[in-house]
């Protein structure tokens, strides 16, 4: 499954940094945006995770992610989460940098992580940006206010809205000083996190895709192995190992 050049780079390597998106979760059970059996039919992702979406209709958009939270409550990092904390220890510079929301990679016992889009469980004031960790989801579909009266608004970062500067400057930074760069369960289709693979490869990287489906960049990378990062991630750490 993996080239001898993969596991020689791998071997010596002293900076790999790897990309997540939601394929990464789904084997825990969480739906992916665009793959098959994708978030709430009715709604494209684009057309509900963004600012004027909140202002248009906070109830709906709070509902949503309440429905999305109701997910992730009680599921787990699956074996794909747990082969990357691995990883994480077995070069001297590794970062992960991750599109997902759902916290399984902190859950799994990864250190080093770059969350791009925020976090679902985390929610911040629309208005004054105070963060807020502990409003239960609950039910009711009532918008919570904070106490300068704005709405509040999960944690996470929507379409039109700038990524966390920190989180994507250390992200850019990683990109331009890896020697392997791994892009794993993500359509590569939302920008900034897409580019980060081709930033990688401009800068030397040896850029491996690993993905059940090919995406828009599997064509650019130097791999692209095709599977399942639940299956693929372990058989690589046991290949390194070996
Ligand atoms: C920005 C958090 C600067 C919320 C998300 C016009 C106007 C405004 C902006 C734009 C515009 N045109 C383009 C843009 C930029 C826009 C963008 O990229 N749009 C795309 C859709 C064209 N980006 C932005 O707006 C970003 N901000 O650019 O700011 C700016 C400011 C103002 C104006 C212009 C620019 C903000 C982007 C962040 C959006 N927030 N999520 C939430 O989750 O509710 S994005 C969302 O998509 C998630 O974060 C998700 O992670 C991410 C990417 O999707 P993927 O992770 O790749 O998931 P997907 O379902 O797509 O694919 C899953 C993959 O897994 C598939 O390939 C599948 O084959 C694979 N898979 C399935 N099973 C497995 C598997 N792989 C491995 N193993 C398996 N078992």
């Amino acid at each position: 499954m993996f080239s001898q050049g993969l596991i020689d780079r791998l071997e010596g390597a002293r900076r790999v940094v790897v990309l997540t998106g939601a394929g990464v979760s789904a084997e825990s059970g969480v739906p992916t945006f665009r793959g098959k059996g994708g978030l709430w039919k009715r709604y494209k992702p684009e057309e509900l995770a963004n600012p004027s979406a909140f202002i248009r209709n906070p109830e709906l958009v709070w509902e949503w992610y309440s429905y999305r939270r109701k997910l992730i409550v009680g599921i787990k990092p699956n074996s794909g989460h747990y082969a990357l904390a691995e990883l994480e220890g077995m070069f001297p510079h590794f970062a992960l940098i991750t599109q997902n929301i759902d916290g399984l990679h902190k859950a799994a016992g990864s250190r080093v992580i770059l969350e791009l889009h925020g976090n679902i469980m985390r929610n911040r004031c629309f208005e004054c940006n105070r963060t807020f960790r502990s409003i239960d989801p609950g039910d009711e579909p009532r918008v919570p206010r904070c106490s300068c009266g704005g709405f509040i608004r999960p944690d996470v970062v929507w379409f039109g809205e700038s990524l966390p500067a920190d989180q994507l400057s250390r992200a850019m930074e990683a990109a331009e000083g890896a020697e392997v760069f791994l892009s794993v369960g993500t359509s590569a289709q939302v920008q900034p996190a897409a580019s980060l693979p081709l930033v990688a490869k401009r800068n030397g990287a040896h850029v491996v895709e690993i993905n059940p489906e090919r995406t828009p960049i599997s064509h650019l990378v130097d791999e692209f192995i095709q599977g399942e990062s639940g299956e693929v991630l372990p058989q690589l750490v046991q290949a390194i190992k070996a």
